[in-house]
């Protein structure tokens, strides 16, 4: 993974290239023929079947969190009938949703020694150096499934969703997650922030990493009808799109029935670095807890127009940011690790080294992304429920979200002013999650 760097002189300017895979600004269109009717509140499954099917739609799944349908339509005139309904509050466009990481480094193998990896360390969560590891706390892992034969995973939630035929990870990014989470503390692989945890697979993406709000609607709506059975306490959303706050009500209702049910959403802030929090959904929701990312450690410099090294804490070149709005809740709540280091080689590009964590398949492989910071902070929270739960307690989202920003480490220090020249200081140094402090 490669960018071109600031030149810190203008002789040497060069032109910022996007990377592939990375999804702009606008992301990709939404298919005209999906969308997600919105019904008025109390309209029931049965009623909104009928009325769905009587303007000549398929329904394809009713969620039950919300008054909402998501539904194909035929043909693009149905939709006028649909809106005329006087059940029908709005229909809208069924958005795609992609996954916030790409490949960052080569495959980390597997093996017999266990490698606790630098975001781990960075936020103070190395195995031996906290009581709490996650006994007794379930997370549910929103994301492409998870590899239910990796062996650093094990025992696995055997409870999970599918949105489409199987919770078994088809794209290895789920999987990845997971393990920045829960990775077993043993003697292979890696170990995550909250070894002990239960994960539970939702998979709402695609083998390529793709899904829709409908697809991550069903998998919310599965968490909020099964957290109580499986203490299902915190939820980590690796994804997202372009968006705003009230371009999907519904998605934004079921987020909220989450909260309201005790239950912290940790959301990737995004990996568009010209965009603000406020244009990502789910991270702009004030309900979520929205993490950008940091380097974990100091990458090493053979760029001559720059003066030093970046060091660790410094605001990857690739996150979306904004800041913290304490009235709204909106914002980036904290930072966290989304990538080992940055390198700068002679031509002055930078060379993202990813975090290492399980692989699909078996062994480690790195990735790099606000994927990888949200999962070292819901990792945290599942630390900080096992903390509660060992005093008949429990932790409600916004006591989570303020022990976490208000025992942040190096809080108006970091993150670091990334040097590339598409970064822009987005007025707030939230600091770095730090996990000690968070614990109390
Ligand atoms: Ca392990
Ligand atoms: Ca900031």
């Amino acid at each position: 993974m490669t960018r071109l760097l600031v030149p810190l002189l203008a002789a040497c300017l060069a032109v910022l290239t996007p990377l592939p895979g990375f999804a702009g600004p606008e992301g990709p269109t939404p298919d005209g023929g999906k969308v997600i009717v919105l019904f008025r509140t109390g309209t029931d499954v049965s009623q909104r079947d009928r009325i769905v099917r009587r303007a000549g739609a398929l329904p394809r799944r009713h969620f039950s969190s919300v008054s909402a349908t998501a539904v194909d339509l035929p043909s693009p005139a149905l939709r006028t009938f649909l809106e005329q309904d006087p059940d029908v509050v709005a229909v809208i466009p069924d958005r795609p949703v992609q996954m916030h990481a790409k490949p960052g480094g080569k495959p980390g193998g597997g093996g017999s020694i266990q490698v606790v990896p630098a975001g781990v360390q960075r936020i103070g969560a190395a195995p031996g150096t906290l009581v709490w590891t996650g006994v007794g706390v379930g997370v549910a892992i929103v994301d492409t499934g998870l590899d239910f034969a990796h062996a650093d995973l094990q025992p696995l939630g055997l409870a999970c969703f599918t949105a489409y035929t199987a919770c078994q990870d088809d794209n290895g990014h789920g999987t990845h997650v997971g393990g920045i989470v829960a990775a077993r503390n043993n003697t292979r692989d890696v170990v995550g922030v909250a070894p002990d945890a239960v994960l539970h697979a939702v998979k709402v993406l695609d083998a390529s990493g793709s899904g829709s709000d409908s697809t991550v609607m069903a998998g919310l709506d599965w968490v909020a009808q099964n957290a109580e059975s499986l203490a299902i306490h915190v939820v980590n959303m690796s994804l997202g799109r372009p968006g705003t706050l009230d371009d999907n009500p519904a998605l934004r209702a079921i987020v909220q029935a989450l909260h309201a049910q005790g239950i912290s959403v940790v959301v990737s802030a995004g990996n568009d670095q010209t965009t603000e929090v406020s244009q990502q959904v789910p991270a702009t929701y004030p309900e979520v807890l929205a993490v950008a990312s940091t380097t974990a450690l100091t990458g090493s410099n053979s760029c001559r127009f720059l003066p030093g090294a970046i060091a660790k804490d410094t605001a990857s070149w690739f996150t979306t940011d904004g800041v913290f709005d304490t009235a709204t809740g909106s914002g980036v709540t904290i930072s966290a690790p989304g990538e080992d280091q940055e390198n700068v080689n002679r031509g002055c590009f930078i060379q993202t080294v990813g975090i290492l964590s399980t692989r699909l398949g078996g062994g480690t492989t790195r990735m790099a992304g606000t994927s990888m910071s949200a999962p070292h902070v819901t990792g945290v929270v599942a630390l900080m429920w096992e903390q509660a739960l060992s005093g008949s307690a429990t932790l409600a989202p916004e006591d989570a979200r303020a022990a976490i920003r208000g025992r942040a480490d190096r809080v108006d220090a970091a993150p670091l002013d990334s040097p590339t020249t598409s970064y822009s200081f987005d007025g707030e140094r939230e600091g770095v999650l730090w996990a000690p402090g968070a614990l109390n």
